[in-house]
C-alpha cells in the first residue's frame, strides 16, 4: 500500500515534485449524468487534452445512481483528483451534488435540454444557497471548454507546465484571430456567399 502510494506520488509530481516532468495520473473528473450528455462533455475532455491536463471521464447520475455519486464524489480526493466538471441537463442536481460530498472545486456545465434550452439546467446549477458552491460555465460546448480552461487555471496553481500549457493555447488563440482578420474569410463557403 505504501509502495503504490509513492509510486502514484512519483508519477504526478517527477523525481523534482512538480516542475519539469509530466502529470499523468487524473487530475481532472469529468463526470456526466448520461451518455447524452457526452456530445457536450466531450469538448472538455479534448480542451484538457489539448493543454495536456491528465483527466478521467464517466457517467454518473445524481438520481439514476446515486450511490454511485455519493462514491465517487466522497473518494475522488482521495484517489487524487484535484478539480470536478460535472455537467447535467435538465433538473441538474449532479454538480450541486457532488459539491456536496467533495471539498473539491466543483466546476458545473448547463447541458443544453430540449425543453427549455439549458436554461433549466443553468439555474439549477448557478442558484447554489450560500455554503456549496459550484462554479457554474456557459450552457452547452462553451461552458464545457471554458470549464476545462478554467480547471487548468485553478491547477496551474501548483502545476507550472499546466499554467505554461494554458498560456500557449492563450496564446495561439489570440494568433488565431490576428492572422484572420478578414470575417469573410472563414465564415462563408463559396455555396453560402450570396452573389454579389
Ligand atoms: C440528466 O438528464 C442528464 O444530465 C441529461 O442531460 C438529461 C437527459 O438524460 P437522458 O434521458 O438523455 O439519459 O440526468
Amino acid at each position: 500500500m505504501e509502495k503504490k502510494t509513492s509510486k502514484a506520488r512519483k508519477q504526478r509530481h517527477g523525481r523534482s515534485g512538480g516542475g519539469a516532468h509530466p502529470v499523468r495520473l487524473p487530475l481532472v473528473g469529468i463526470i456526466m449524468g448520461s451518455s447524452s450528455d457526452w456530445e457536450t462533455m466531450e469538448h472538455a475532455a479534448r480542451t484538457l487534452e489539448e493543454i495536456g491536463v491528465p483527466y478521467e471521464k464517466r457517467v454518473v447520475s445524481a438520481h439514476r445512481t446515486p450511490d454511485l455519486l455519493f462514491e465517487y464524489a466522497s473518494n475522488a480526493e482521495k484517489r487524487g483528483i484535484e478539480v470536478i466538471i460535472a455537467g447535467a441537463g435538465g433538473a441538474a442536481h449532479l454538480p450541486g451534488m457532488t459539491a456536496a460530498k467533495a471539498v473539491l472545486p466543483v466546476l458545473g456545465v448547463p447541458v443544453e435540454s430540449k425543453a427549455l434550452k439549458g436554461l433549466d439546467s443553468l439555474l439549477s446549477i448557478a442558484q447554489m444557497p450560500g455554503g456549496i458552491p459550484v462554479g457554474t460555465l456557459a450552457i452547452g460546448k462553451a461552458g464545457a471548454i471554458n470549464a476545462a480552461l478554467l480547471a487548468a487555471a485553478i491547477l496551474g496553481g501548483k502545476y507550472p507546465q499546466i499554467r505554461e500549457a494554458l498560456r500557449k493555447y492563450r496564446s495561439s488563440q489570440t494568433a488565431r484571430v490576428l492572422a484572420n482578420p478578414d470575417p469573410s474569410a472563414t465564415t462563408l463557403t463559396p455555396k453560402t456567399r450570396k452573389p454579389a
